[in-house]
């Protein structure tokens, strides 16, 4: 099975230039730089079908064509590294462990929407990441690889390690964007959407690390060769997690499409002794969950949005019996509720009311009515409702858990305690 973005990267090692030049690193780009226009190396993207590994899914090529390529002044480039969504650590592996293959992929970006200045996002607690990239970058322009007239060619590049400030909702595109400007992490209104009106009023590409790190694999191999890697028509492998009460927690780079089944039997040694799978987020905190009904679903965009919920990062977090499903939901919205920039009202005032709730049940001083409310909150803040997608996403664990487990928080209320024993701070 080919594992385009993972199989050179070594436990606890970092791959240096060296390295990474001996296992065909930087073809891509010599390639790229004397055979390709930049709107060929676009046109390829689009081809190969590859959706944005951030969590939406957007197709990479076609966000790439929205770039005005005949308009004077910059354009920048920024790898979205930001990665903080709750039980997801697939970037982390790649900036930690093949930081060329990203600093290449982000050259082949550049070169394609003519971008002269990048910068690398990352996440504040992501220390070794930081070390790694700082590093790898002053390699690749003492090679040639940075700089102006990159491998002698007419295109020149700078790129930048910007260490952003342990935010979440610095991962939101023009959050980011407001941050590495200077200005407070709150969401700008889209449109006009980056690709026209990013990064200092210019034409900016955000894109997430894993989307970018499959861009000199593409350029070397094509985009058929990309499709074929999938079971399903979202192209290439994706970066899958599985976390909580299974036996091997992990991530694996596998083919678009394996079902949760497989994940979480063959790849993750499915559960512990004496727990039993309930439910589980399939991408990250800020989808909806799925159970037990859907674990043949195919971990694809269309697929588990078809089941109900969303790939998002396609980093599953599992439910077990045992856990109490109202504490669960709980923890996650007191991250979300403190993660708020507290830009409109619906998030800020709505996301603690809900914690509020949660916390209430799980206290046993929940009513009929704290149920009622919870289930308005899913709607007050859901989309459409919000400035940006983090409190809708916050409500997606919510909302499911109000639909999958809605015994558990009747059980709080009649009860007058939490059934599990369980406790939340
Ligand atoms: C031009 C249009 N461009 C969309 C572009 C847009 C952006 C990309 C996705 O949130 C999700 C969110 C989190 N013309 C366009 C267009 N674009 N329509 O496509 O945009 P969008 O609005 O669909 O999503 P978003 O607001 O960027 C991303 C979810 O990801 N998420 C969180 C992940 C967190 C991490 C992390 O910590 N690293 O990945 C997980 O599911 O809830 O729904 O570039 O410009 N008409």
């Amino acid at each position: 099975m080919e594992a385009p973005l993972t199989s050179d990267i070594q436990p606890g090692l970092s791959l240096d230039l060296r390295a990474y030049e001996a296992l065909g690193g930087y073809q891509a780009l010599r390639k790229a730089l004397q055979q390709m226009a930049p709107q060929e190396v676009t046109a390829l993207i689009k081809e190969s079908n590859l959706r944005g590994r951030g969590g939406a899914g957007f197709s990479t090529g076609m966000k790439w064509s929205f770039v005005p390529m005949n308009v004077k002044g910059p354009k920048y480039l920024v790898a979205n590294a930001d990665e903080m969504e709750p039980g997801t650590f697939k970037d982390r592996w790649l900036l930690e462990g093949n930081p060329h293959q990203l600093i290449e992929g982000m050259i082949l970006t550049a070169y394609a929407i003519q971008a002269t200045t990048s910068f690398v996002f990352l996440r504040w607690a992501y220390k070794e990441a930081a070390q790694v990239i700082r590093k790898a970058l002053s390699e690749a322009y003492a090679a040639g690889y940075l700089g102006n007239n990159i491998l002698g060619k007419d295109f020149s590049l700078e790129m930048h390690l910007h260490t952003g400030v342990g935010r979440y909702m610095c991962g939101e595109e023009t959050a980011l964007l407001n941050s590495l400007e200077g200005k407070r992490a709150v969401p700008r209104a889209k449109p006009p959407f980056p690709q026209i009106s990013g990064l200092f009023g210019h034409p900016t590409i955000v894109n997430n690390v894993e989307t970018l790190c499959f861009i000199p694999h593409i350029v070397n191999k094509g985009a058929a060769w990309f499709q074929s890697l999938s079971r399903t028509g979202d192209g290439g492998t994706k970066i899958y997690g599985v976390s909580g009460r299974v036996n091997k927690p992990g991530a694996w780079e596998l083919p678009m499409g394996v079902t949760m089944r497989e994940l979480l039997e063959d790849y993750a040694g499915g559960m512990q002794n004496g727990y039993r799978f309930r439910g589980a987020l399939p991408g990250g905190a800020s989808t909806d969950f799925l159970t037990a009904d859907h674990l043949d679903t195919p971990m694809d965009f269309t697929a588990v949005a078809a089941a109900g919920s969303r790939l998002g990062t396609g980093t599953m977090v599992v439910l077990d019996d045992q856990t109490c499903p109202v504490g669960f939901v709980h923890n996650l919205e007191h991250f979300f509720a403190q993660e708020s920039c507290g830009f409109c009202t619906p998030c800020r005032e709505g996301l603690p009311w809900t914690e509020k709730i949660l916390y209430a049940l799980e206290q046993g001083h929940g009513t009929e009515e704290d149920l009622v409310q919870l289930e308005m909150h899913t709607h007050l803040l859901g989309p459409g409702n919000t400035f940006c997608a983090l409190a809708p996403g916050a409500m997606e664990p919510l909302q499911s858990a109000l639909k999958y487990f809605r015994e558990d928080f009747e059980q709080h209320v009649h009860e007058k305690k939490c059934p599990y024993g369980n406790h939340t701070h």
